[in-house]
């Protein structure tokens, strides 16, 4: 274990830009938002110093809105698309003008218990918190998290998705050159149509200014999700237990915690009977059983019924969690969210699941991301069936989980 160990440090500082780290060499020369918070866990197990300054390069990017951007473009990088050119966000530096999975202040309780370093903490203390009240004041439905682009909740061709794409019309999207598919195979990768409506919905996005209020009432996409309600659960509970350290009152976000819990239960599928992401524009779920579905636990939120899911899928496939239900009609063992695994989402779901006292299952999960990682490397995500290797190498958030988890005994 100690060479992979080496090796993953390496990933790590081989993809550190200064400050910031990008996902992989190539396919992604940006900082992404919840990559970040993953980097800055990795960062942690062996230098607290650059952990902290990961989450702090990350939220001074931090809107005056409160969200934090998805992508932060530091050096322009033409192997990208789409840029800064295309989202028009005018700032400096530019990013994005949507969100990503709320990882942070997870990521930062895990730092603060490794060095306590109280000053850190509490300079970042305002920002997570503004962060979360955005999420609170724009983008809840029922008390449920809504994403208003797929690649908002990191899963952008999720099954979840493509009830409400299909409303999404692309017609005026014009020519584009994709660059995704010139790092790595187009068959793992989202489809054409796809990234036509990424860009149309991105472009109502940014006709209205990135106006928040404008997206959630008239954005041509918006779907309540599990996974964005689940980790931002998780992240208040984090954020509140922080709060405590602080010596802050932390009602504001005990408030959060009771709304959430009540809008994970409208993301109950009764007829599939599973945690399922819902349209908010037509009222319909997605009938997809995702790994979305089993961050659950992560939320502290147990559930006898999803357990059931999980031993049955785990039973199905040699290695778990596929990102979706390998006998739903949609499974595809190799393109992205459609049902490879993902070595950071197996790694929250394992974590609710130790919580939970669920060893078992937690014990399964690790032990098949460990060995996906010892045969292939440190892979974007592998194919549940046969264990190959599948996205961008040397990935920043794979190395991280290692550290962290996965080759940790
Ligand atoms: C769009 C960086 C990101 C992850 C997402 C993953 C993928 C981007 C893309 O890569 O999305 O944000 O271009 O495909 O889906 O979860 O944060 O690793």
């Amino acid at each position: 274990m100690r060479e992979l160990d080496d090796r993953a440090r390496a990933i790590l500082t081989g993809n550190d830009r200064g400050g910031y780290t990008v996902p992989t060499r190539g396919l992604y020369p940006y900082q992404w938002n919840w990559d970040s918070a993953f980097a800055a866990m990795g960062f942690s197990a062996f230098d607290p110093d650059r952990a902290w300054r990961e989450l702090e390069t990350l939220f001074a990017a931090q809107w005056e809105t409160g969200m934090v951007p998805h992508i932060i473009f530091h050096e322009v990088d033409p192997g990208y698309f789409p840029g800064p050119d295309v989202w028009q966000t005018h700032r400096q530096p530019p990013t994005t003008g949507i969100t990503q999975p709320p990882v942070a202040a997870t990521a930062a309780r895990r730092i603060y218990e490794r060095d306590h370093d109280r000053a850190r903490l509490a300079a970042l203390y305002p920002k997570m918190l503004a962060w979360h009240r955005w999420f609170a004041a724009h983008r809840l439905d029922r008390g449920a998290v809504c994403i208003a682009h797929p690649w908002e909740a990191g899963r952008d061709n999720a099954p979840d998705w493509d009830g409400a794409m299909a409303g999404v019309d692309s017609s005026g999207v014009g020519e584009y050159t994709r660059r995704d598919t010139a790092h790595v195979d187009a068959a793992m990768r989202p489809q054409k149509i796809d990234y036509d409506r990424y860009l149309s919905i991105l472009y109502f996005g940014r006709d209205t200014g990135w106006d928040a209020a404008e997206i959630a009432a008239n954005g041509p996409f918006f779907v309540a999700d599990p996974s964005m309600t689940f980790i931002l659960l998780r992240a208040n509970r984090d954020l509140a237990v922080l709060a405590g350290v602080l010596g802050e009152d932390s009602g504001e976000i005990e408030g959060w915690i009771a709304e959430l819990e009540a809008g994970a239960e409208t993301l109950w599928n009764a007829d599939g009977e599973y945690y399922d992401s819902r349209d908010v524009r037509t009222g319909t779920f997605a009938n997809s059983l995702s790994c979305a579905s089993y961050l659950c636990w992560y939320a502290g939120i147990d559930n006898r019924r999803m357990l059931e899911h999980l031993r049955s899928v785990l039973g199905r496939v040699r290695y778990g969690v596929p990102s979706y239900d390998p006998e739903g009609p949609e499974f595809n063992a190799l393109r992205y969210w459609r049902g490879p695994v993902w070595g950071v989402v197996n790694f929250l779901i394992a974590d609710g699941l130790a919580a939970a006292g669920h060893e078992v299952q937690a014990d399964r999960i690790r032990a098949d991301t460990r060995a996906l990682i010892e045969r292939n490397g440190f892979f974007e995500y592998f194919d549940p069936l046969e264990g190959r290797p599948a996205g961008g190498d040397n990935f920043t958030w794979t190395a991280a989980i290692w550290l962290i988890w996965a080759g940790r005994d």
